[in-house]
């Protein structure tokens, strides 16, 4: 196990969230979901294993962790990427899967092998790579939030500082735009802006 549990709100040993990889070479990546876990304050255990390498383990991890509760589970492999669909395979809970570019084939057979899941069998796919990871880490809080204000009020706080870091770029690029072209800025109106309903 690389990972830790980050959040008093469960116990040791059953946190809300488990993140598997099939490699330890995996965790340069993976540890995006385990940080924004560890920023919502979202209990979780980021652990390796393999569905091919290390099978009737990956089997009696899944069963332990859904016997305790955990309550979505985060896959991350690369090459022929199993993982996360043996993992969907063995529980009842949502299981997200973060293909990962660690073959020749720069991570788009594990995309094909982790999003083309045969119907019945579900793995919630996100893309390839450091994003992907992130994303993961996102959509597990937003399953989290549907029965949790408190961390719902997280994420739109979240939310809002997303807009907000959009909204001080665009300033500063439309600052610039207008420092090169020698122009004065006009009070209240950004280039960008003009002649559009402001958003
Ligand atoms: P190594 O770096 O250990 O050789 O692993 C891992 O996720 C990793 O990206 C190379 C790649 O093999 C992947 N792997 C899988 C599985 N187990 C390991 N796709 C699996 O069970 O699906």
């Amino acid at each position: 196990m690389v990972g830790r549990i980050s959040s008093a709100r469960r116990g040791r040993g059953n946190p809300d969230v488990v993140i598997f990889m099939g490699s330890e070479s995996d965790w340069a990546v993976m540890s995006e979901a385990a940080r924004v876990l560890e920023e919502f304050g979202v209990s979780h255990l980021a652990i390796v294993s393999s569905a091919h390498r290390s099978h009737d383990r990956t089997v009696r991890l899944v069963k332990l962790f859904t016997r305790r509760g955990t309550r979505v589970f985060v896959a991350g492999a690369g090459a022929a990427a199993h993982l996360a669909g043996a993992v969907a395979a063995m529980t009842p809970r949502p299981v997200i899967g973060v293909p990962l570019a660690s073959s020749p084939l720069s991570g788009l057979d594990s995309l094909l092998a982790t999003a083309q899941m045969p119907s019945g069998v579900p793995v919630a796919c996100t893309a390839i790579g450091e994003a992907g990871a992130s994303n993961a880490g996102l959509l597990a809080v937003e399953i989290l939030a549907i029965a949790d204000r408190r961390l719902e009020a997280r994420l739109l706080t979240y939310r809002q500082n997303l807009e907000r870091e959009v909204v001080r770029k665009d300033a500063a690029l439309q600052k610039e735009r207008r420092r090169r072209a020698g122009r004065q800025p006009r009070p209240g109106r950004s280039e960008s802006t003009r002649g559009k309903v402001s958003p």
